[in-house]
């Protein structure tokens, strides 16, 4: 189980390993001066691969509460020449967070290692490109859709209903033939849940790491730890690493996060710590 294949590079699972975030949207480039996007996308890769990242997550959709959808032309021309140009340059596993099948289908030949979905495949012909496709896929749970789902927060057992959602995705992946052995699942802090939910989720992490799936969380600078801390965006890694580590201990391998170099700084002495008698 700990060794997973991300499209020809190997990643032992029972070590921690740190998903670096890379935006393409196009706020999250000023694009003025001598760097366009690219070049910015490339350099901000290189920093992160420098600081310990195995994994480069590149997502051209903004799932962010209210925002717009973007037409598929639109999200392959903001992801395709990311993927492209980031697998040309670096050995580092490339994962596509999208939902969009031709996205899929289109990145895996470009050499991405890892679909990562918020949707879990859900939309319309994601199982069948994924399963095309052949890679790994991260399962994320999330409660209504981006436009709405900070409206309707409400769970009998939050837990229950997360984990049985994640099954049902995982029983859905085998029929469409993405073996259980190329299943991530990650119960999507923020999307649908109220700050006690998030954390009760994340206070229950090796529930979710005992059903024998690796798990990946990403909960970097998100709200609930602004709401926690009364923090601004910019002022919440100290809370984001805390609430990784809690996730670590119980069992969490995967951690997507903005600021690499702090995270693999913690997950490595998180890790000698657990490992000496
Ligand atoms: C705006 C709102 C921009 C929300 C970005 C976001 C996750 C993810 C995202 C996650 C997995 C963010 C999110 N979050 N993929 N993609 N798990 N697997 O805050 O928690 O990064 S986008």
């Amino acid at each position: 189980m700990s060794v997973m294949n991300f499209g020809g590079r190997s990643l032992d699972l029972s070590l921690p390993h740190v998903m670096g975030i890379l935006n393409v949207t196009p706020d999250s480039f000023s694009d003025g001066g001598s760097y366009n996007s690219l070049d910015l996308a490339l350099q901000q890769t290189g920093k992160m691969i420098s600081e310990g990242a195995s994994f480069i997550d590149v997502g051209g959709e903004s799932t962010r509460p209210g925002a717009t959808p973007i037409s598929v032309q639109e999200e392959m021309d903001r992801v395709l020449p990311v993927v492209e140009a980031i697998k040309q340059r670096f050995d580092v596993v490339v994962s596509v967070d999208t939902s969009t099948p031709s996205v899929m289908t289109c990145s895996a030949r470009l050499g991405a290692g890892l679909i990562n979905d918020v949707r879990a495949l859900e939309r319309e012909g994601a199982i069948d490109a994924a399963a095309q496709a052949g890679l790994p896929v991260c399962l994320m749970h999330m409660k209504g859709s981006p436009g709405t789902m900070q409206n309707d927060l409400v769970y009998d057992s939050v837990v229950d209903e997360v984990a049985a959602y994640l099954m049902a995705r995982v029983a859905a992946c085998e029929v469409a033939g993405i073996h259980r052995d190329k299943l991530i699942l990650d119960p999507g802090v923020g999307f649908g849940k109220s700050l006690e939910h998030n954390l009760t989720l994340l206070n229950h992490t090796v529930d979710f790491a005992r059903k024998g799936f690796p798990v990946l969380i990403g909960l970097s600078r998100k709200t609930m730890i602004g709401d926690v801390l009364g923090a601004s965006v910019e002022n919440r890694l100290y809370g984001s690493m805390g609430a990784n580590a809690s996730t670590y201990s119980q069992g969490a391998r995967i951690f997507r996060v903005h600021d690499v170099k702090p995270h693999v700084e913690m997950l490595e002495l998180m890790y000698r710590i657990e490992r000496e008698s």
